[in-house]
């Protein structure tokens, strides 16, 4: 093993070198930047579309205080306000907090990590495509009176076919849908870049506060957003083909819904939060020119908050009359939460207090958020006490309290960071002048406009009412809180007016680090990120690590130019970060862009009923998805020097491979999403236990079936592990290795289909009854699994063919591999649960 060295190299750098990485990793030009897949680049699309959308929406909530500003108004109808409210809710969520948040980790991580690029460049230009496309199209549904209506969190009955029969909650359910994949896209690159693209030498003891938190945000979409994936999944088969989970007179419970998207709801409020206070321990510790106190103690608490976020989502169902031993829980587990979130604001107190904090515009927006959060804090202290929370619940009291958390808790730390990063990505840095009055105006503004709802729910105002009569004590505080919001308005403008004045993007002539900050973002970065791969050995190398910026501008530190002629990012070990291979990584092309905009128009199509177009689409999209990773799996080359004496393999497979990671944490999401299935599945029963199975003659299919689709499963496990043996040999035997992965897909598809066929036999519907409907929901579940395995296999057949498959380069077969041993095991446990559990309480 070649020995490490961690000095930098003094010998002169070769001439052409940088010329060359700037060619390599050159933006396109003019209207062919859209193909472009950098994180620079895409951040920047990211950021700016999330801007658009937190405007969009935040016009949506001015139209409503315009209508609420004085009783009995006739401003807005009722049925459009109830679209303009919904919209608002769903659209700040799913639209803008989220997506932010997620932007920022895409445009800043790999340059604070001193990776050249994320992992998998073009999966995160698909997934900003898709968000992009997909999320315009769902908001200008308002245009033509077709949004949806029943609320951001979309409870049935109110959501279901009866009650809300047009196209509007279809939108809401498959529209999201796209969004969800985007996050979920995200988050994978998050994960994976966070492990294994660090800077030599950035252990996990001295990764940036940011990069921590991004972490736990993506471990918590993986865990969360599989709940609400599969309740909208639930819902929307109830409403197209009438499988009852939801509806009570066939066994159905619509509080499940509200099981499902409050797993999910609740950690989606630490997943916008997490971030945002991950960016204020970035921007407190440069502003107060001192290191981040108790770092080691915030790392427990934002994985203990992700961790106890997940057991609370039922104080969100105080008053729908559930047991009170499981009140008395979730009561102390609400209150609970907020120590760890109480650590990081002591934290925060403390490096300040033991600095000396610049009063710049970032500082007055942290101060702004500390004063709003901990309000918003307290008063979620309130509602979480059971008999309180019975009181304020659905009154504008909650709806004052989740502004102070979401609002100071997320929207304040975001303009932080714009007015503390603009200068890394922008010519000139933002106006501190404006950027005071964009201060002022929206923590006045924000402060008027919802501080006095706490008062009007206290005083019996409900949520979601489109007008109220006079002289209920309710119309000055309505009114002082729209001019709140008109002010809040205000602030927002100077901010766009402050950015057109003085953003101006750039990817080599930043303004550079006016902060004086620690971390490596601020380095001089280009499209590349750094001209070298620093080797890291302190928390604030900028600080402790001296002339570390000249001796990486001269490209003295590794993987100074473009060492095989494509871009490059060296992966290290998930912990102690020691290099271990260079990963070449694709550059700029249609393909993700095509692949998301048919992604997009398939759910949107399948919305207005338009299956065909709709297939047509999803096929488009599949072949857009097939054709990037084509050359996703380049040829092996010899191992290349990236300096400091380390010689690096260009090519891995197995488990240090990064797309086996990126495999595994799909499969996670899969596994998540398959265990809210075992959950709802559980829960029903005990709804209506009578009806498991139900006693009129539709019985459980006899054993001999159950036990040839499990058979199935089990040899076409067998065959994938002979396969894959076979592919190992030194010589090779397509004879052998063909038939086996056909005989394997045969049998995986076989199994799939005795299945369903067992159960159709005894008479089974799922239209009739709950039990009936989680029985096939099982094999939908399944098919949702079989339909990529048969699209995969086919890519792998064609890579051997094409002599793209071999002993050596077999990342394509390995995925394939592991996806399928899921498939089986979940294949598996399902028939287990489906066929035996039945026996076992009937
Ligand atoms: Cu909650």
């Amino acid at each position: 093993m070649a020995k490490r060295v961690a000095y930098p190299n003094p010998l002169p750098r070769p001439k052409g070198e940088l010329d060359q990485l700037r060619a390599v990793w050159a933006v396109p030009k003019k209207w062919r930047v859209l193909s472009a897949v950098n994180n620079t680049v895409i951040g920047h699309f990211y950021i700016g579309t999330a801007l658009l959308f937190f405007l969009l929406a935040g016009i949506l909530a001015l139209l409503m205080r315009a209508q609420l500003a004085v009783p009995s108004n006739t401003f807005l109808s009722q049925e459009t306000y109830n679209q303009v409210f919904t919209m608002h809710g769903t659209v700040m969520m799913f639209l803008f907090a989220v997506p932010a948040v997620e932007a920022m980790g895409v445009l800043l991580l790999p340059q604070m990590l001193a990776a050249r690029d994320l992992p998998f460049p073009r999966l995160g230009a698909f997934a900003f495509w898709a968000y992009f496309v997909g999320g315009l199209v769902f908001f200008s549904t308002l245009f033509f009176d077709l949004a949806p209506s029943g609320g951001w969190f979309m409870y049935p009955p109110l959501t279901g076919a009866q009650y809300s029969p047009g196209v509007g909650a279809d939108f809401w359910l498959l529209g999201i849908g796209f969004i969800e994949i985007s996050a979920i896209a995200g988050a994978i690159e998050i994960i994976v870049g966070v492990f294994r693209t660090r800077a030599p030498g950035m252990t996990l003891d001295k990764l940036p506060m940011f990069a921590w938190t991004m972490l736990v945000f993506a471990g918590m979409i993986v865990f969360a957003f599989p709940a609400v994936i599969l309740a909208t999944i639930m819902l929307e088969l109830e409403r197209a083909l009438g499988w009852p989970f939801f509806i009570p007179a066939k066994g159905g419970d619509a509080l499940l819904w509200q099981h499902l998207f409050w797993f999910f709801g609740h950690p989606e409020v630490y997943i916008i939060f997490l971030p945002a206070a991950g960016m204020v321990s970035m921007i407190v510790p440069t502003m107060a020119r001192t290191p981040l106190v108790a770092y080691n103690l915030i790392v427990v608490a934002l994985i203990a908050t992700g961790f106890f976020s997940f057991g609370l989502w039922v104080h969100h169902m105080f008053t729908t009359g559930i047991p009170h031993l499981s009140l008395g829980f979730f009561s102390a587990a609400s209150m609970a939460v907020s120590l760890p979130s109480g650590i990081q604001v002591f934290a925060w107190i403390a490096t300040i207090a033991s600095g000396r904090l610049q009063w710049t515009t970032p500082s007055l927006f942290v101060l702004g958020f500390l004063f709003i959060f901990t309000l918003g804090g307290l008063t979620g202290v309130m509602v979480a006490m059971v008999p309180f929370d019975w009181q304020a619940h659905d009154s504008y009291f909650v709806v004052a309290h989740f502004h102070y958390v979401l609002v100071g808790g997320m929207v304040f730390p975001l303009f932080a960071a714009f007015y503390y990063w603009t200068p890394a990505f922008s010519r000139r840095a933002l106006s501190e002048r404006l950027g005071r009055w964009t201060f002022w105006l929206m923590f006045i503004g924000f402060n008027v406009a919802f501080f006095p709802m706490h008062l009007a729910g206290l005083m019996g105002m409900p949520r979601r009412v489109y007008t109220y009569p006079a002289g209920l004590g309710l119309d000055i505080f309505n009114l002082i809180s729209t001019i709140g919001a008109f002010t809040l308005a205000a602030g927002i403008l100077v901010f766009l007016i402050d950015v057109i004045r003085n953003f101006r993007p750039t990817l080599s002539q930043s303004a550079g680090n006016v902060w004086n900050a620690a971390t490596l973002e601020w380095l001089n970065n280009e499209a590349f990120a750094a001209r070298s791969v620093p080797y890291i050995t302190s928390r604030d190398p900028l600080w402790d690590q001296p002339g570390l910026k000249e001796d990486v501008n001269a490209g003295r530190y590794y993987l100074p130019g473009a060492l095989t002629g494509r871009r490059e990012t060296i992966i290290t070990s998930p912990f102690e970060a020691a290099p271990q291979y260079l990963a070449r990584l694709p550059g700029p092309g249609w393909t993700p862009v095509l692949a998301a905009v048919f992604t997009a128009a398939f759910f949107l199509l399948l919305t207005v009923k338009f299956v065909t177009l709709a297939a047509i689409c999803a096929v488009l999209a599949v072949i857009m998805i097939l054709a990037w990773m084509w050359d996703s799996d380049p040829e092996p080359v010899a191992p290349v020097d990236v300096g400091g004496g380390e010689r690096l393999p260009t090519y891995v497979s197995g488990s240090s491979s990064h797309s086996w990671w990126a495999m595994v944490i799909l499969l996670l999401v899969g596994g998540a999403l398959y265990l809210s299935y075992v959950f709802s599945y559980l829960y029903l029963w005990t709804v209506s236990p009578q009806a498991w199975p139900p006693a009129n003659g539709q019985a459980i299919p006899s054993l001999p079936w159950s036990a040839v689709s499990g058979i199935l499963l089990l040899s076409s496990s067998a065959m994938m592990f002979a396969a894959s043996r076979v592919l190992a040999q030194r010589r090779l035997t397509g004879w052998v290795f063909v038939p086996l992965i056909l005989l394997a897909t045969g049998a995986m598809l076989a199994s799939l289909g005795v299945e369903i066929a067992a159960h159709w036999e005894t008479g089974l519907r799922g239209n009739v009854s709950s039990y009936g409907a989680m029985v096939y929901l099982a094999s939908f579940l399944q098919l949702q699994l079989v339909l990529p395995l048969v699209i995969m296999m086919g890519f792998v057949l064609a890579r051997w063919l094409a002599g793209r498959l071999n002993r050596v380069r077999r990342v394509a077969f390995d995925n394939l591999h592991l996806f399928w041993q899921y498939s089986v095991g979940q294949g598996l446990f399902g028939l287990l649960l489906v066929h035996g559990f039945p026996r076992l309480v009937g």
